[in-house]
């Protein structure tokens, strides 16, 4: 009964309150992005090997929150445009593959050339001030 009283609450909000969120996926590639927005968005794990050129965008729903997934490419000659995707955005997902020990060094090296952008200081703040809280 509690179980039916919940699912008619979710469909009565979800008439009257929906909203729309963009979050940017960066770091090293072959780290595991693509994989893990196909995962999100699927529910299911799908070997991929194709190298994002680029970048990729895909929408996953879950009840009413709409994300807009920036799934960028990790590849040196894609890091440049990182810092553009990064901005304005509500949240950025910084992948590693902790079992690729030989990559932790380039990878954070990337993430501290990422955070050092003065685009991003603002979005560093705010970080800071989360993890302080
Ligand atoms: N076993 C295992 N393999 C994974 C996992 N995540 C990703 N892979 C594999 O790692 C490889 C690279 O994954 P991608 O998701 O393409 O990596 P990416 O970060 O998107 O790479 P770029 O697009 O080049 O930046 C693929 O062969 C994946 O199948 C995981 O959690 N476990
Ligand atoms: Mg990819």
């Amino acid at each position: 009964m509690l179980a039916l009283i919940n699912k008619l609450l979710d469909w009565f909000k979800s008439l009257f309150w929906k909203e729309e969120m963009e979050l940017t996926l960066v770091g090293l590639q072959y780290s595991g992005k693509t994989t893990f927005v196909n995962v999100i968005a699927s529910g299911q794990f799908t070997e991929d090997m194709i190298p994002t050129v680029g970048f990729n965008m895909r929408k996953v729903t879950k009840g009413n929150v709409t994300i807009k997934v920036w799934d960028i490419g990790g590849q040196p000659r894609f890091r440049s445009m990182w810092e553009r995707y990064c901005r304005g955005v509500n949240a950025v997902v910084y992948m590693v593959d902790a079992t690729d020990l030989d990559k932790v060094e380039a990878s954070k090296y990337e993430l501290h050339n990422l955070l050092d952008k003065p685009q991003l200081h603002a979005f560093v703040i705010s970080l800071i001030k989360i993890i302080n809280y």
